[in-house]
């Protein structure tokens, strides 16, 4: 059984030394781990791509864009190697697995390690646990996500299978932004100047943005389907700062999976995904003999106006015999601004809640939080930033403006090294207003605290977050919030302040959604419970990468239970050293102390 589950990419040759220890440990783990163990090697590099005519070089894993998928079943653990030839610091995060017991491997810089330095290696264990669908991959430092992602498929245990009928196929839709320029030259101008970041030049699905650019359509991606069968669709978003609208011409969406977790199948004309979100999606092949587009709409809420109105698309192409005409452009599809297309869908998912797949709804709440999320600004040396009054752009959760600190807080936790982090993260904001009032300029509202705060929770703590979405800066719109470690319950959701009286009634605790990603509405507030049963330090975040490196992050440190099994693995013999940075280094504490 192990290794026999196929992978779409090639694995580049072990030495040796590797395959004797790899074989070792092999023969270790199949007494205590269930499922199979894989090896794969990551080899970070900077190579040439050409999109809408422009070449640039950009580093990717194994020189592809999207980079490799890779496929295992429920229950597996995977070793990857990452050697890193980039020019910089980079390193991974396993995006929605939870990794139980074994924060060292999760991957946020400056959270649960130091970057993997140029011309060294790290290898990474992926201990695959509940998850089961489609999850991802993508680099967590500074914003190498946008080059360095690719989809990991989490199929059924062995002997195990869906909970819908086998699909006939399976593929991967990915969505990523498309810079001209390079990236992270342009978050170091934003970050350095304080203004806003550079927009997108365009959306690509599977590494190509479609008819709908210039010098694009030679290589439109094409997904070539058998009239009657049934595919089921893999979708992630790893989009640089936009949620994304997603359709195929005259074809119903049958929604049956939320990252890595199964769903009530849910039927509808359009998705929406956020970045960060993974869903899968089956689709039958019943019409017409033909080609017809798949498209991907950006979808925004804010005021700003400044995000890349472009779309993506692809083709759902019949085989067979037909004469072919230009493909058939979905008639359904939600507009840019369609903020009630937007709610109506996320309100439609539920989990499965079998017996096959359980839930357990935490009810007996013993850590409660109420958690505001700010566009928010800093005080610039002479007033020089390009923030409106000369200050910086920032963000913020409870008024708190994440900086990284330039010893990871993992390492410092484990080994006790004070000075790096502190334990006072709130657990409600400093200030009460009306956070979702028209207008929030003034500047006891608008100005955010710098510092490295976290949460401590005890072993098996019930928590509840109750994210409360803002419109300080006049910036209101969605973030979609990320947590490290955890799958939590998605309880409620609504518009305006939350009201603790109130809002609690229309709590869903019977068939929640489990999450690693959700979409706090605009000017609204939504409810996460989960349970704090793996021990680690866990990094909660905006997937909106801009909103991230401005700050609006925290982490929780879950403390080690009573026993063995409820504490934290030890670390790994190598974890890469504090020394080197990445390309920037750790650049908020670097912002942090320029004035
Ligand atoms: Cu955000």
């Amino acid at each position: 059984m192990v290794g026999s589950i196929p992978t779409n990419f090639s694995i580049l040759p072990w030495s040796i030394l590797q395959a004797l220890v790899g074989m070792m440990m092999m023969i270790l783990l199949r007494s205590s781990v269930q499922g199979a163990v894989h090896y794969y090697d990551f080899v970070l590099t900077n190579s040439n791509f050409t999109r809408l005519c422009t070449t640039k070089s950009m580093v990717t894993v194994n020189n592809s864009f999207p980079g490799p998928t890779f496929r295992v079943r429920k229950g597996d653990t995977a070793y990857v190697n990452v050697y890193n030839e980039a020019p910089y610091g980079v390193t991974i995060h396993w995006h929605g697995i939870k990794q139980p017991r074994n924060p060292w491997s999760d991957g946020p810089e400056y959270v649960t390690q130091c970057p993997i330095a140029s011309g060294t290696n790290f290898t990474y264990e992926i201990i695959f646990s509940s998850e089961e669908g489609t999850l991802w991959w993508h680099a967590h430092s500074d914003w190498t996500r946008s080059t360095v992602h690719g989809a990991i498929v989490i199929l059924p245990a062995e002997g195990t299978t869906y909970p819908f009928p086998e699909p006939d196929a399976e593929h991967v839709i990915f969505f990523a932004s498309w810079y001209n320029e390079d990236v992270m030259e342009l978050m170091d101008e934003a970050l350095r100047e304080g203004g806003l970041t550079t927009l997108s030049d365009a959306y690509c699905i599977n590494g190509q943005p479609g008819d709908f650019y210039n010098c694009s359509r030679d290589d439109t991606y094409r997904l070539s389907v058998d009239y009657g069968k049934t595919y089921l669709l893999r979708l992630v978003n790893s989009v640089q700062n936009t949620d994304m609208f997603f359709t195929i011409a005259n074809h119903t969406l049958t929604v049956v999976g939320w990252d890595g977790a199964y769903v009530k199948p849910y039927i509808t004309d359009y998705m929406l995904i956020t970045p960060g979100q993974s869903m899968d999606v089956l689709v039958t092949a019943n019409q017409t003999p033909s080609q017809y587009y798949m498209t991907g709409t950006p979808f925004f809420d804010g005021q700003a106006d400044d995000f890349d109105k472009t779309i993506t698309s692809a083709i759902f192409q019949y085989s067979g015999n037909y004469t072919p005409s230009l493909p058939a452009y979905p008639t359904g599809s939600p507009g840019f601004y369609d903020i009630d297309a937007a709610k109506f869908f996320i309100k439609n998912l539920r989990s499965l809640n079998s017996p096959e797949h359980p839930i357990d709804v935490p009810e007996n709440i013993t850590t409660r939080m109420y958690m505001t999320i700010a566009i928010s600004m800093m005080k610039c040396p002479n007033d020089s930033c390009e923030g409106p009054d000369g200050n910086r752009i920032a963000s913020a959760l409870n008024n708190i403006t994440f900086a990284n600190p330039s010893v990871d807080i993992l390492q410092a936790y484990y080994n006790n090294i004070s000075g790096y982090y502190k334990t006072d993260f709130p657990d409600k904001p400093p200030h009460v207003y009306n956070f979702t009032a028209a207008s929030l300029m003034t500047d006891n509202v608008t100005m955010s605290e710098q510092g490295t705060k976290v949460k401590v929770l005890e072993y098996n703590e019930t928590v509840e977050i109750v994210f409360q979405g803002t419109n300080v800066m006049n910036s209101g719109e969605n973030h979609p919030m990320h947590l490290h470690g955890f799958r939590f319950y998605v309880v409620g959701m609504g518009i305006g302040n939350f009201d603790n009286v109130t809002d609690p009634l229309t709590y869903n605790l019977n068939d929640p959604p489990e999450a690693n990603t959700i979409p706090i509405p605009k000017d609204g507030w939504a409810t996460i419970r989960f349970r704090a049963n793996n021990p680690g330090v866990w990094f909660m975040h905006c997937h909106f990468d801009r909103h991230m490196t401005w700050g609006m992050d925290m982490a929780f440190i879950v403390k080690n239970g009573k026993t063995a099994e409820t504490s934290m693995k030890h670390p790994p013999a190598y974890m890469p050293p504090c020394s080197t940075d990445s390309l920037y280094g750790p650049l908020q504490a670097y912002l942090q102390h320029e004035d």
